[in-house]
């Protein structure tokens, strides 16, 4: 198969799909471009060990020296956390970083990509690209959304940051015929609260209805992905004035330097960072765990 060219899977990433065990993939530009060094790192191989825990194998994803890595050694991950040169690979950056053999941290997009090349059926990230506040000046939207209508991947996120415009990203999904899927919520979460004022279509309760559904959909023939939304757990939300406070400083910033195009997300999260203190950090940790901890139980219901 071509495909093995390109493609470099971990022995236990391997084993794992080998037997139908259940994985769950994982995106590096929350390692690279999300979190700042250490805890990036610290936290990466915290998800790992989260996902070990729920009885899944972690499959984190990047694209190293131009060999998409499907299962991470620490030392790539040390890599990814560390080095400043490291690009951010959307679905239109691939196929330039793999044949030049550049190094890349993937998004919601090329992680969904790769993990389905590898067969991998969900993926746990913290938040997804969406619509921008102002897409009708930049038409800025995520290329992570075009994703969701083509490649068949289950995602768990917290929802999204209102750095985005959160309802037309809801409209957009549903444009691309993707199912949103509340976690034990009606309420479509915004990352850092559990509350965004924008309901979901559909509240399900357990791991095993969610892993039915992706199921369903596939059986069916419906290619592409479905976003799992899961809220914040309650006692590391953040206070939404807060927040709120950060956002719209961070977004005002970003335009008076002018940031466009795939800066503006990293630079976004960065400036709300320091606003907050490393509040929002601390909040970002949590969720990515939670995520994990999910998209987990939901991997041993699918591979059931
Ligand atoms: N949103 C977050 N945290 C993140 C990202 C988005 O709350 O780390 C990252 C993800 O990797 C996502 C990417 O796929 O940014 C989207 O970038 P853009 O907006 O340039 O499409
Ligand atoms: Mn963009």
């Amino acid at each position: 198969m071509p495909i093995n060219k390109y493609l470099q899977l971990s022995e236990e990433v391997k084993t794992a799909l080998s037997e139908n065990k259940p994985v769950v993939a994982l995106e590096s530009t929350i390692i690279s471009h999300g979190m700042p060094y250490p805890q990036n790192y610290e936290t990466a191989l915290e998800v790992e060990n989260m996902v070990r825990t729920n009885n899944a194998v972690p499959a984190t994803i990047a694209i190293v020296n131009g060999i998409i890595k499907v299962g991470l050694e620490k030392n790539d991950i040390e890599f990814l956390s560390k080095d400043k040169n490291i690009l951010k690979a959307s679905r239109c950056d691939i196929p330039v970083i793999v044949s030049q053999k550049l190094s890349a941290a993937t998004t919601v997009s090329a992680t969904m990509i790769c993990a389905s090349l590898a067969s991998i059926k969900i993926f746990a990230t913290g938040g997804i690209g969406g619509v921008h506040r102002n897409v009708n000046q930049t038409f800025d939207i995520s290329a992570d959304l075009t994703e969701f209508g083509q490649t068949n991947i289950a995602v768990v996120s917290a929802g999204v940051k209102s750095i985005l415009d959160i309802g037309l990203t809801l409209e957009y999904l549903e444009t691309l015929g993707v199912p949103v899927i509340g976690y034990k919520t009606i309420e479509f979460p915004a990352f850092y609260t559990r509350e965004s004022g924008f309901k979901v279509n559909y509240k399900l309760d357990s791991a095993n209805e969610i892993a039915d559904v992706i199921k369903t959909k596939w059986d069916l023939g419906l290619k592409g992905g479905v976003l799992i939304a899961n809220p914040i757990p309650e006692e590391f939300s953040m206070d939404k004035k807060v927040i709120d406070y950060a956002i719209e400083k961070a977004l005002r910033k970003a335009d008076d330097k002018g940031i466009k195009g795939k800066d503006v997300t990293p630079f976004l999260l960065s400036e709300i960072k320091n606003i907050t203190g490393g509040l929002s950090l601390k909040a970002n940790i949590q969720l990515v765990l939670n995520n994990a901890k999910l998209a987990s139980e939901i991997a041993v219901e699918i591979a059931k």
